[in-house]
C-alpha cells in the first residue's frame, strides 16, 4: 500500500447493535475497493474481520479488526480508509471504547428491519461522549420488513435532532435495486456487481427527494452563518458547497447524514466509501490529547496528526499472533514511522526498536515502508509495551491521556488439567491479558484458586477457547470461592496443654486462654497477661504464633477466624521438656477449645453494588436484589432516563450477577461491585456455605 497523505486518511469505526451487518458491510467494501475478489460470508466464517475460530464458530465479532483499502473517491481523490470493525456483544464493549478513541468518525450501522436497538444506543452513547463524528448507514434494505422511513424516525425519536436524511432508497425488501441522491436529485441504479449508474426517479420518490432536498439545504446553511446569509437573499449554494459545509457541521457533531443499502447486494456501498472520503474528517481535523511534563505536574496538549512534527505513536491494541508472537497495532499521532527507529516507551521506560513494519487487514500483514501521522500501522515483538503506552522521542516524552480501564464484572477460577497444563498456565494467562486489557488474572492464596476474570461469561469462555488454541493451555472452570470468615460470639477461657513424657526427651506446655470478640472489621489481637513467668517470655511469642496458625487454619466452621480478642493469662512451663513446639501446639489447642466453648458464627462478605439501568428497569432490579438478600441503600435518578441503585448484597449472591443483570435488562444495565464488610451469615445458610466455599480445613492439608 502508498504511503497516504495525513488529510486523505479515514480512521472509520464501525459500531452498532448485534448482527446489524457491520462486518458484513466491511467485507462488502473491502470487494468493491478491490481486496478481495470474493466476498466471504459471515456464516461461513469467511470474512475478513471476522477471521477468528471463536467468531466463526459464533458467527459474530468478538474483537476489533482493521480492514483498509484504497478508494478513488468521486471527487477524484484517492484516500485510504482504515475501517475498524467491532464487536457488538455486550462482553466486549471494551473493544468499540478502543475503536472510538482512534477512530475519526464512526458508522453507526442501523438495520432496516430491526432498527434502533440497545446496542444503537450504547454505542451512539460512546460516541457522543467521545465527540466522535457520525454517519449513519442503514443496512439491510434488501431484507423482508425493511423500512428505512421508520428507521430514520426511529433515529430522531430516540437521539433526537442531525439526522440528515442523504439518499433514499430506490425500491425496498427484495425491490430495493438503488438509492436516489438527495443533495443531487439524481438516482442511481445498482448491477450486481455493486457498481452504478444513472437512473430516472420514480415520480413518487422524485417527489420525497424534492421536499427532502429543501429541508436538507436549509439544516445544512444553518449551521453556517455565511451560507445562511447567502440563501435567505436567495443564492442556492451549489451541491459541492453544500457538501462542504455539511462535512464541517459532521466534524462538530452536529449534523449525522443517513444513508442507506444493502451489504449483500451492493446497493449503496461504494456511495458509503465515497461519503465517509467527502464529509468525514482526517486525522488533521482532530488533535489527539496526550500529557507531557512530570507525573507530578502533568500537562495536557494536543497533538496535530502533522507528518513532519515528532514520531509519536499510541499502542491501542495487541494482538498475539501464532507466527510472529506479539503484535501491536498503533496509531502515529504525529511525525512519520519507519522501520528500524528507536523509540521510548514514556510509561514503562523501555526503549524500543520497530523492525519491520505493517498493516493489520484481519489477519493478514500487509507490508509498510512508513506510517505516516494519522495512518495505523503495527509492529511485531516490541520488548516491553503494553496496550495503551505511546512511543516518542527521549527528547519529548509524553503519555496517553487516558489510561485505560478494566471493567471486569464477571471471573471464573481456572483448574488446570494437566501437568502441563498448569506449567504453562501463568504464562499463557499473562499473553491472553496482554491482548486484551479486558482481562485480569488474580491468584488467591487463601482458596488456592487462579481466577480469570472479565466482562462476562461469554468474554471469559472465549479467552480461555483462544488461550487452548493458540497456547495449548487447557482447563476446567469452576465459581469463585467466597471467602468466607469466622468470629466468636461469646467469651470462653480454655486450657491449651501438651504433654508427653513418655521415654526419651518430653513435650511439655500448658497455656490458659481467654477468647472474646472485638468490633466487626477491626481485626484480632493477642495479649499477654502472664505474670511471674508461668510462661516465660520466649515461649509467649510461641503461644502467639499457635494461635495465630489456628485461626488462619479455620475455626469450628472451618473458616478463618477474625476479630477475636485472644489473652493468654496463665500456663506452666518444665524446664526440660518444654519448647517453642510444645508453646506453639498449646496455643493451636487452647484456641480451638476456646472457640467450641464460646461459639462461633461465621461470617459472609458483603458487597457494594451499584447498578445503572434506564428509567423502567428499576423495578425489576430491586426485586431481583431482595431476592438476593440485598439491602438498597438508595436510588437516584441522573435526570437523562437513567437511574442508579445502590445496594449492599452478599458477595455469594452476586457471583453471575453480569449474565443475570444482563437477561433482566436486556443488556441496558451496567454495574461496578466492590468488596465492602462482613456480615453474619444467617444460621440456615452455613451449610451452602460450606459446601461451596470448601474452607481451608476440610481441604486438609497444612
Ligand atoms: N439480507 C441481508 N443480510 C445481511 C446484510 N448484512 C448482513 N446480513 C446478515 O446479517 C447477519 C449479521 O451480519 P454481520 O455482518 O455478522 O453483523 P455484525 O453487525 O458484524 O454482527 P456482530 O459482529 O455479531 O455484532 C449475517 O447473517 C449476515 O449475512 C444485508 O445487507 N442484507
Ligand atoms: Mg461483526
Amino acid at each position: 500500500m502508498k504511503t497516504p497523505a495525513t488529510d486523505k486518511i479515514r480512521n472509520v469505526a464501525v459500531i452498532g447493535h448485534s448482527g446489524s451487518g457491520k462486518t458484513s458491510i466491511v467485507e462488502a467494501l473491502l470487494l468493491r475497493a478491490g481486496v478481495l475478489a470474493r466476498p466471504g460470508s459471515v456464516e461461513d466464517g469467511t470474512t475478513v474481520c471476522d477471521h477468528e475460530p471463536e467468531e466463526a464458530k459464533r458467527q459474530m465479532s468478538l474483537g476489533l479488526a482493521l480492514a483498509p483499502f484504497e478508494w478513488k473517491a468521486s471527487d477524484g481523490a484517492t484516500y485510504k480508509v482504515n475501517l475498524i470493525d467491532t464487536p457488538a456483544y455486550g462482553d466486549f464493549a471494551g473493544d468499540v471504547d478502543t475503536a472510538l478513541a482512534v477512530a475519526d468518525l464512526a458508522v453507526l450501522v442501523v438495520s432496516a428491519v430491526d432498527g434502533v436497538e440497545v446496542g444503537t444506543e450504547t454505542a451512539w452513547r460512546k460516541c457522543a461522549e467521545r465527540n466522535v463524528p457520525r454517519l449513519v448507514f442503514v443496512s439491510k434494505e434488501d431484507k423482508q420488513r425493511a423500512d428505512f422511513h421508520r428507521v430514520l424516525e426511529q433515529l430522531r425519536s430516540t437521539f433526537g435532532t442531525g439526522f440528515v436524511p442523504l439518499e433514499l432508497p430506490l425500491g425496498e425488501e427484495e425491490a430495493l435495486h438503488g438509492v436516489a441522491d438527495v443533495l443531487t436529485g439524481r438516482g442511481f441504479e445498482y448491477d450486481g456487481d455493486g457498481t452504478h449508474r444513472a437512473a430516472e426517479l420514480p415520480d413518487d420518490v422524485a417527489e420525497e427527494e424534492r421536499r427532502l432536498h429543501d429541508e436538507l439545504v436549509e439544516e445544512i446553511v444553518s449551521g453556517d452563518d455565511e451560507q445562511l446569509e447567502r440563501y435567505l437573499s436567495g443564492d442556492v449554494p451549489t451541491a459541492t458547497e453544500l457538501e462542504r459545509t455539511l462535512a464541517h457541521e459532521v466534524l462538530d457533531c452536529i449534523e449525522f447524514p443517513v444513508l442507506v443499502g444493502s451489504a449483500s447486494s451492493g446497493v449503496g456501498i461504494d456511495r458509503l466509501a465515497d461519503f465517509i472520503c467527502e464529509l468525514g474528517p482526517s486525522p488533521a481535523d482532530r488533535p489527539t490529547k496526550v500529557v507531557a511534563g512530570p507525573s507530578e505536574a502533568p500537562v495536557e496538549v494536543d497533538v496535530a496528526a502533522d507528518p513532519a512534527g515528532k514520531p509519536l505513536a499510541f499502542v491501542f491494541k495487541t494482538v498475539a499472533d501464532q507466527f510472529v508472537g506479539q503484535v501491536s497495532v498503533f496509531k502515529v499521532l504525529s511525525g512519520q514511522i519507519r522501520p528500524d527507529d528507536h523509540l521510548l516507551n514514556t510509561a514503562t521506560g523501555t526503549d524500543e526498536r520497530l523492525h519491520g513494519l505493517f498493516h493489520l487487514r484481519g489477519k493478514e500483514h500487509v507490508h509498510a515502508d512508513t506510517v505516516v501521522a494519522g495512518d495505523l500501522g503495527a509492529v511485531a515483538k516490541l520488548a516491553g509495551t503494553p496496550t495503551g503506552s505511546v512511543l516518542a522521542p527521549k527528547d519529548a516524552p509524553v503519555r496517553a491521556a487516558t489510561p485505560q480501564t478494566t471493567m471486569t464484572a464477571f471471573g471464573l477460577a481456572l483448574t488446570p488439567r494437566t501437568q502441563a497444563d498448569d506449567d504453562k498456565l501463568s504464562g499463557a494467562l499473562a499473553k491472553l491479558v496482554a491482548e486484551d486489557a479486558g482481562l485480569a488474572v488474580e491468584r488467591n492464596e487463601e482458596s488456592g484458586q487462579t481466577v480469570l476474570h472479565g466482562a462476562g461469561d461469554t468474554h471469559v469462555a472465549v479467552a480461555l477457547e483462544r488461550m487452548a488454541r493458540k497456547f495449548g493451555v487447557h482447563v476446567d472452570t469452576e465459581d469463585i470461592r467466597v471467602r468466607y470468615r469466622e468470629t466468636v460470639v461469646g467469651h470462653a477461657e480454655a486450657e491449651g496443654k501438651v504433654k508427653k513424657q513418655s521415654g526419651g526427651h518430653g513435650q511439655f506446655a500448658v497455656a490458659q486462654l481467654r477468647i472474646s470478640p472485638r468490633e466487626p472489621g477491626s481485626g484480632s489481637e493477642f495479649v499477654s497477661k502472664v505474670v511471674g513467668g508461668a510462661i516465660p517470655k520466649q515461649y509467649i511469642a510461641a503461644v502467639e504464633k499457635g494461635v495465630e496458625e489456628a485461626m488462619a487454619h479455620g475455626g469450628i466452621h472451618g473458616f478463618p477466624v477474625v476479630d477475636v480478642r485472644v489473652e493468654v493469662y496463665d500456663g506452666k512451663t518444665h524446664s526440660v521438656d518444654s519448647s517453642d513446639m510444645a508453646f506453639r501446639t498449646a496455643g493451636a489447642i487452647g484456641l480451638r477449645q476456646a472457640m467450641q466453648q464460646a461459639g462461633s458464627a461465621v461470617l459472609e462478605p458483603v458487597s457494594m453494588l451499584t447498578v445503572t439501568v434506564p428509567e423502567g428497569h428499576q423495578g425489576e432490579v430491586l426485586g431481583d436484589l431482595n431476592a438476593r438478600r440485598g439491602r438498597v441503600l438508595g436510588t437516584t435518578a441522573d435526570g437523562a432516563g437513567s437511574h442508579e441503585i445502590v445496594a449492599h448484597v452478599p458477595t455469594s449472591e452476586i457471583l453471575r450477577y453480569a449474565v443475570d443483570l444482563r437477561s433482566i435488562t436486556g443488556g441496558r444495565g451496567t454495574f461496578v461491585v466492590t468488596h465492602d464488610h462482613y456480615e453474619v451469615l444467617p444460621d440456615h445458610l452455613v451449610d451452602r456455605a460450606k459446601e461451596h466455599a470448601k474452607p481451608v480445613a476440610a481441604r486438609g492439608g497444612h
